[in-house]
């Protein structure tokens, strides 16, 4: 028995745990709101809708529908008296756990160089660009770089993004030890001794070791002159070249890789000393050089300083080895990483200096005054991140100029944050904020979309993909973008905050996946599934 949908009723169309908090949001003022149970068509609590704050981008004000107190596990909708109803979802202890198989399977599905061919999703193509790739600054040389995952909608692949890629999934073993562990996905790569979180992330890893120099220089990305048309990447037989070396990228990856060798020491000894080799090597060739950007090319990803990388790599290398030039390097360049507690942000290619801060808050637990001190700055930024969802209208962090590329991606790197936070200081209000920014990223947003391929009955169908617009078959447990007020697509409306989003293919701005966004909706995911199930 189930209600029409109205996009006036925004929810977490996956769903909420019988423990979590649960909010809904509508723009509608009515009396009072009701959940339904699906099974039976029977009400089973009613509530009375609490104004919230104004959508600046609408001029709306905004009511929540807070039924937390409701803990029972079945399918419901939300149904308001003039005939409104919500998105289907449940009250379940399963839904983050649905929710990270399908992020983290997702990278499975996106594999480069082999075919795919996945029984649970059908998604399927033969076996794409598996040439020697040219070098790009001397054409008269290959070289095999062969593997990783496609970086997004294109066939590129980006250094500084994978690096940062992986080192917040590798997170998820500090923040979900469990849910990282072997048997709980149903991979569909070859099995291998490797707990399943760690086969998945291994294939990137691989791939990025065939990046580096004999000198330690790791060079930028894997990509052809233009992006292709939206073909199947089996068809991408343009040239791939391998672009110049930079410091940024060679800083992103000797800090995934110490990172990595940590992560892998437990299970393959050997390949946790590979790791840690490679990541030795490009931080003595860091030693050596000067910052080199690589400015020549019109490349993706091309970050505009290296030092807040620089003081990562030393971060993760000190976490790694113990070693005391890296403790050094990292008290005498602290100040080139954000510390003002107010304005720290989620990582990314352009700027890695929360994942520094969030190794150190976890990772040196010694006697160390500049590692209590980041634990200290750490909280007050998680106190103000909680502090502005409380005053949005739907429970963002975001605020209406915010909204720039991958604002998704952003929303849920707080989580990142708070997650860090709430290891050191655990506080009841952290875990109920992460579990609201994956509300509002499922669902609970003034568009009532969710923003992931495959969960919830308004999510997005078309997205930016070259593989689903080629084959028609979508890759579920994809985070798209989502909205952007900066959009240049010219496709998704520009200038509405939160409202600039689109689901059309054309989209690249706000609809298309990436494997950074996903990082974060993984680890979110990932750990709000831990803590609901200790
Ligand atoms: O996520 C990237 C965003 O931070 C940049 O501002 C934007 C413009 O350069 O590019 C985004 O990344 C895209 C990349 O350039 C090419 N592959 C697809 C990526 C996701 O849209
Ligand atoms: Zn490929």
């Amino acid at each position: 028995v189930l209600t029409p949908i109205s996009a006036d009723v925004g929810v977490n169309q996956m769903g909420y745990a019988p423990s979590a908090v649960k909010f809904a949001y509508t723009t509608l003022s009515v009396q009072q709101f009701s959940l339904v149970q699906l099974l039976d068509g029977q009400t089973v609590f009613t509530g009375t809708p609490k104004m919230s704050r104004l959508d600046e981008s609408t001029g709306k004000e905004v009511y929540v529908l807070d039924f937390s107190s409701y803990k029972k596990s079945g399918t419901y909708q939300i149904r308001l008296p003039n005939g409104m109803a919500s998105a289907p979802f449940q009250i379940s202890p399963r839904v983050y756990e649905a929710v990270y198989k399908q992020a983290m399977r997702s990278y499975e599905l996106q594999r480069c160089g082999v075919a795919i061919d996945d029984p649970l999703t059908h998604v399927q193509h033969a076996e794409c660009h598996i040439n020697p790739a040219v070098l790009f600054t001397d054409k008269s040389q290959s070289r095999d770089v062969v593997g990783g995952w496609h970086d997004a909608g294109d066939f590129g692949k980006y250094m500084s993004n994978a690096g940062v890629t992986v080192a917040q999934l590798l997170l998820l073993q500090e923040l979900a030890p469990q849910t990282a562990e072997d048997g709980v996905l149903d991979l569909s790569q070859p099995a291998s001794d490797d707990p399943d979180a760690l086969a998945v992330i291994r294939v990137e890893l691989d791939w990025m070791l065939k990046m580096q120099r004999q000198d330690g220089a790791v060079y930028h990305s894997v990509a052809t002159a233009k992006f292709p048309g939206m073909i199947l990447p089996q068809d991408d037989l343009a040239t791939q070249y391998i672009y110049d070396i930079s410091t940024p990228d060679t800083a992103i990856f000797a800090a995934a890789m110490a990172r990595a060798s940590r992560a892998y020491l437990p299970y393959d000894e050997s390949y946790s000393q590979r790791l840690l080799d490679a990541s030795m090597k490009a931080w003595s060739f860091l030693t050596k050089t000067k910052e080199i950007l690589s400015l020549g090319d019109k490349q993706a990803y091309r970050p505009s300083s290296d030092r807040d990388k620089r003081v990562w790599a030393a971060a993760e290398l000190y976490v790694t080895t113990g070693h005391p030039v890296f403790r050094d390097y990292v008290e005498q360049h602290i100040e080139e990483l954000e510390l003002n507690p107010a304005r720290i942000v989620p990582s990314y290619w352009q700027n890695t200096s929360s994942m520094a801060i969030l190794t150190l808050a976890l990772g040196a637990q010694e006697e160390w005054e500049l590692a209590s001190e980041l634990r200290q700055r750490l909280i007050q930024h998680a106190d103000v991140v909680v502090n502005k969802m409380n005053h949005s209208p739907y429970g963002s962090p975001l605020q209406p100029a915010d909204y720039d590329w991958g604002s998704t991606r952003t929303t849920l790197g707080y989580g990142l944050h708070l997650a860090t936070a709430n290891q050191i200081n655990p506080q009841p209000y952290y875990p109920h904020a992460i579990s609201r920014q994956l509300d509002w990223v499922l669902g609970a947003n003034p568009l009532a979309q969710s923003f992931v391929t495959g969960i919830g009955i308004s999510s997005p169908m078309q997205p930016h993909n070259r593989y689903t617009v080629a084959s028609g078959v979508l890759i579920p447990g994809l985070l798209v973008g989502g909205p952007n007020t900066y959009t240049n697509d010219k496709i998704a409306p520009k200038k509405l905050g939160p409202h600039s989003y689109v689901d059309d293919s054309r989209s690249y701005a706000t609809n298309e996946n990436a494997i950074d966004y996903n990082a974060a909706l993984v680890v979110v995911a990932g750990y709000l599934n831990e803590w609901h199930q200790r």
